[in-house]
């Protein structure tokens, strides 16, 4: 159980087929699960029909409705744990994200020291193709006001082409992660580095999509101003890294120390 990718879906028809294709041809064994909310266009048909063909490596979880682009990103998080995994992939089903990137984020965990890759656009050697002039000005925008507002110093802080080591998922307290949208992306990196993992940015070419529409819209950016202030003040004024982490409740610290006792 080495590399999941964690793909949410919703109305996807036009390109969840093409991107599971062009996940699985890569070459290397990729796991992928697919979290849909239910769908009008009728996507997790499309991939329980591809389970006949891809058994071992295609899985979906399927959710009452509509919750949001976080939500489904946690429940895949807690999914990819709970089966193992030692390195999951957050993606789009669009083809924003171009999948043949996903061995560079991988390599940039497994062999160059990174507990988060991250596939960003505003590095050097990366960009973004076809987006509107608006768009990209949002985009570039949301990234200028997160590190001006909390320092952290990542240039692309709403990417949402990411690899985690299975350590960074479990170390931070997944149930304290609420926001949905922007806010979600950027709020994963805020903890990461509040954890003291060390995360890397990989130059990527982001796409428009082609097909199917986008599910963008202004409660997205909203909560996306408010969750970056809110951050800040529970990290000024709160001890937002106790509350993100992970109390380690399997192991408590006498326990371990009766065992570095008993191994001496
Ligand atoms: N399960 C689930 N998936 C979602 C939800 N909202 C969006 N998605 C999926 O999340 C991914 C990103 O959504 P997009 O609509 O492409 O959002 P975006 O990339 O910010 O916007 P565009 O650049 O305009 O495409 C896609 O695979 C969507 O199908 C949701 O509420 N639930
Ligand atoms: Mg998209």
């Amino acid at each position: 159980m080495e590399k999941l990718v964690v793909i949410p879906t919703y109305n996807e028809k036009e390109n969840i087929s093409n991107i599971l294709h062009a996940i699985f041809n890569l070459g290397e064994e990729f796991h992928v699960l697919v979290i849909d909310d239910a769908s009008p266009d009728g996507t997790a048909e499309i991939v329980k029909e591809l389970q006949y063909k891809f058994t071992r490596q295609l899985f979906i979880e399927e959710r009452r409705g509509k919750q949001g682009l976080g939500t489904a990103y946690i429940y895949g998080f807690k999914w990819a744990i709970a089966n193992g995994y030692r390195y999951i992939f957050e993606m789009d089903a669009d083809f924003s994200h171009n999948p043949d990137d996903l061995v560079r984020l991988y390599n940039a965990c497994k062999y160059q020291g990174a507990d988060v890759a991250v596939g960003s656009r505003y590095v050097k050697g990366g960009g973004v193709v076809n987006w509107p002039a608006n768009r990209i000005a949002l985009s570039k925008g949301a990234s200028a006001y997160t590190r001006l507002i909390t320092w952290m110093p990542v240039m692309d802080p709403t990417a949402g082409f990411v690899c985690y080591r299975k350590e960074v998922l479990e170390t931070i307290n997944l149930d304290e992660i609420r926001f949905t949208g922007y806010a979600f992306q950027i709020e994963m990196k805020f903890a990461a580095w509040k954890l003291h993992f060390s995360i890397k940015e990989i130059p990527i070419i982001f796409q428009d999509r082609a097909y199917g529409i986008s599910k963008m819209n202004k409660g997205i950016v909203k909560e996306g101003i408010w969750g970056v202030l809110k951050l800040r003040w529970h990290s000024l004024f709160t001890n937002y890294r106790k509350r993100v982490k992970k109390e380690d409740l399997a192991m408590p610290a006498l326990h371990k120390s009766e065992m570095v006792a008993e191994g001496e």
